[in-house]
C-alpha cells in the first residue's frame, strides 16, 4: 500500500499556503474570489490522484471555472469516469483536505483515508484539466498539477474548454475501446458528433431564422465558433457578447443568469419583435431562450420551458416510433415555477420528481426514467436515456416508413444531447431540432403554458449555515419558527408559493416566490425576504448586511 512521499508533499505544499479562511465543497465544487483558491485547488489536485487511484487509474476530470459568477471568482470541481459530478461521499474528503491546517494533518488525512478507502497508492492516476476563459484559470491549473505530482499523477491539460466538453472528453477517454465507446475524446470529436446528429435530426426540414446567440463574453464564445463549421448551414447563428480578451466583461449584463434573474434581455443584443434568442452561461452548462412579443414585452424561455418542450417532443416521437413502452419522466427542483408541473403532469401526464438544487440530484433521479429530462429553471439540464431505453431504440425497426423515420429521430436524439451533463450546446440544438421539426416560432412554443410570475432575491447574512432544509428543500427546519412565519405570510398570496434556502456557491440565502400577479409576487419576495432579514438579525443575534 505504499504511503505518501512527505518531503516532496512538504516542498510542493510550501508553494501554495492555505490562508485563514474555511473553506467546503458545495453545489458546484469549490468557488470563491480566485485570490484564495491557490491551496484549495492545490489540494484538490490531491484529491483527483487518490480518486484515480482508487478507481484503478481512471481518467478523473477536473475543470477550473466559475459558471456565471463574477470574472474575478474561480472554482474547481471534479469530474467522475462516466462524466459525472463527483461522487457524493468524496464531497466531504474535498473539505476536509482543503481544510488541513498543516502538512502533517494533510499527510493524516491522505493515509486516513487510504485505510478506510482502500486505496492503493502503487496503483497509477490519470487526471485531465480545462479551463474557462478566466485569466486566473492558468495559475491555478499549475497549482492543480501540483497537487497531482504529490501522488505522480499523470495529467493532460486540454486547455480552454467548455464545462461540458470537459466533462464529455473524460467520458470518451474512459470508455474507449469499449461497447459503452461515447465518441472522440477532443473537442473535435464532440463537435463532428453533436453536427452529425443534428444535421440528421433536421434532414429536409426548411431551415429556420437565424437564431442570436449571447455568450456572456465567456468561453462559449470561441467555442461555438469553433462549432459553427461543423453544422455548415443546417444552423444560421449571429453570435454576440464574445468579448474574451477583456475578462472584466465575463458575465457582465449579459449571460443566462442575468437574463433569467433579471428577466430581461442581456446589454449588447438588440431585441425585435419575434426574433428568437438564446444566452449561455460563463462556462457554457446553461441556456435560456427568450423573445419579444408584438406589444414588445419580454418573454423568457428558461430551463423549465425547454423541459416542457423536450418532453412534449420525446414523448410524441415514442409513440410515433411505435415503442411506448419507454417512460419518460421529468426532475425539477422546488424552483421550477408551479405552472410547469401542472403543465407537465396534468397536459403531458408525465411524472415529475422534485429534488434537491445542484445537477447532481437531478441527474441521480433522472437515471430511474427510461428517458429522464431534467432542468434546472435556470436552463442546467439535459436528457438521459436508459441503458436499456437506447438498446429498445437500436433494436427497433418500425413496422412503417413514418415509424422508420421516428426510430432514426430518436437515434439522434440521443447523440445530440449530452448524456454526461447539461450542455448548453447540446441544448440549443436540441431546441433548434424540435423547433425546425415543428416550424415553431418561440412564441408558439411559448404557448404550451403561462408561467407564473416569479422572483429570486438574495439576502446577505453573517451565517447562512444557521438555515437548515427538509422536503427537497421546500421547508425550513432551522432557524426554529421561521418556516410557520412563512407559511403564515405565504396563506394571504393567490396561488402563492415560496421557499427559502442557503445558496451552495454564494455566501447569501436564496428566497423564491411565485404568485398569481407580478405585484403581488413582488409583495410576497419582499416580505419573505423581510422576514429573512429580520429573523437573522434577531434570531442569532448578529448584524444582516444586506438585503438585495
Ligand atoms: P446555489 O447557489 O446553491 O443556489 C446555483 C443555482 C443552482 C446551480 C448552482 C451551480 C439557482 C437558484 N441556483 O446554486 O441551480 O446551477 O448554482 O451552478 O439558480
Ligand atoms: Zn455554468
Amino acid at each position: 500500500m505504499a504511503s505518501v512521499n512527505v518531503e516532496n508533499l512538504s516542498a510542493l505544499s510550501a508553494k501554495h499556503p492555505k490562508p485563514a479562511n474555511t473553506f467546503t465543497y458545495g453545489t458546484a465544487g469549490f468557488r470563491m474570489n480566485a485570490d484564495l483558491l491557490d491551496s484549495v485547488i492545490f489540494r484538490t489536485g490531491i484529491l483527483a490522484a487518490l480518486r484515480s487511484k482508487k478507481l484503478d487509474g481512471k481518467v478523473i476530470g477536473c475543470m477550473i471555472t466559475a459558471s456565471h459568477n463574477p470574472a474575478a471568482d474561480n472554482g474547481v470541481k471534479l469530474v467522475d469516469p462516466m462524466g459525472e459530478m463527483l461522487e457524493g461521499s468524496w464531497e466531504a474528503h474535498a473539505t476536509a483536505l482543503s481544510n488541513a491546517q498543516s502538512d502533517e494533518q494533510l499527510v493524516d488525512y491522505i493515509h486516513s483515508m487510504v485505510s478506510s478507502l482502500k486505496i492503493d497508492l502503487t496503483k497509477p492516476a490519470n487526471v485531465i484539466i480545462g479551463r474557462d476563459t478566466r485569466p486566473s484559470g492558468v495559475a491555478l491549473v499549475n497549482a492543480f498539477v501540483d497537487g497531482l505530482k504529490v501522488l505522480d499523477a499523470k495529467s493532460t491539460d486540454y486547455g480552454i474548454l467548455t464545462t461540458p466538453q470537459l466533462h464529455y472528453i473524460t467520458r470518451c477517454l474512459n470508455t474507449a475501446g469499449t461497447p459503452e465507446a461515447y465518441g472522440e475524446p477532443s473537442a473535435e470529436g464532440y463537435y463532428k458528433k453533436l453536427a452529425a446528429a443534428f444535421k440528421t435530426l433536421v434532414d429536409g426540414k426548411t431551415k429556420l431564422s437565424p437564431l442570436t446567440l449571447d455568450c456572456a463574453n465567456g468561453v462559449g464564445a470561441p467555442k461555438f465558433q469553433e462549432f459553427l463549421p461543423y453544422l455548415g448551414d443546417s444552423l444560421s447563428v449571429k453570435i454576440v457578447n464574445d468579448d474574451i480578451d477583456n475578462p472584466s466583461k465575463l458575465n457582465l449584463n449579459s449571460g443566462a443568469d442575468y437574463v433569467k434573474t433579471g428577466q430581461r434581455a442581456p446589454v449588447g443584443l438588440k431585441l425585435t419583435s419575434q426574433d428568437r434568442c438564446a444566452s449561455f452561461d460563463g462556462d457554457a452548462d446553461r441556456i435560456v431562450y427568450y423573445y419579444q412579443d408584438e406589444d414588445n414585452t419580454f418573454k423568457l424561455l428558461d430551463g423549465d420551458k425547454i423541459a416542457g418542450l423536450a418532453a412534449m417532443f420525446i414523448i410524441d416521437l415514442v409513440k410515433a416510433a411505435g415503442i411506448d413502452s419507454i417512460k419518460v419522466g421529468v426532475v425539477q427542483t422546488a424552483y421550477a415555477n408551479g405552472a410547469s408541473t401542472q403543465y407537465l403532469r396534468n397536459t403531458l401526464n408525465v411524472p415529475v420528481s422534485c429534488v434537491p438544487t445542484g445537477v447532481k440530484h437531478l441527474h441521480h433521479e433522472a437515471l430511474k426514467y427510461d428517458v429522464g429530462v431534467y432542468f434546472e429553471a435556470n436552463g442546467h439540464g439535459t436528457v438521459v436515456f436508459s441503458p436499456s431505453a437506447l438498446k429498445t431504440i437500436y433494436s427497433a425497426e418500425g413496422s412503417s416508413p413514418a415509424q422508420a423515420v421516428a426510430i432514426r429521430s430518436l437515434r439522434a436524439l440521443s447523440e445530440v444531447i449530452n448524456q454526461t451533463v447539461g450542455d448548453a450546446f447540446s441544448d440549443l440544438l436540441l431546441v433548434e431540432t424540435i423547433l425546425t421539426q415543428r416550424q415553431w416560432s418561440p412564441k408558439v412554443w411559448d404557448q404550451a403554458y403561462t408561467d407564473l410570475p416569479n422572483r429570486l432575491v438574495k439576502v446577505v447574512v453573517q451565517d447562512r449555515s444557521i438555515f437548515k432544509t427538509v422536503d427537497a428543500e421546500r421547508k425550513l427546519v432551522e432557524p426554529a419558527g421561521l418556516q410557520d412565519a412563512i407559511d403564515a405570510i405565504v396563506l394571504k398570496f393567490r396561488d402563492g408559493r415560496s421557499f427559502v434556502r442557503p445558496s451552495g456557491t454564494e455566501d447569501v440565502v436564496r428566497v423564491y416566490a411565485e404568485a398569481a400577479t407580478r405585484s403581488e409576487t413582488d409583495e410576497l419576495a419582499h416580505r419573505i425576504g423581510g422576514l429573512v432579514f429580520d429573523f437573522n438579525s434577531q434570531g442569532s443575534g448578529l448584524r444582516p448586511r444586506e438585503f438585495i
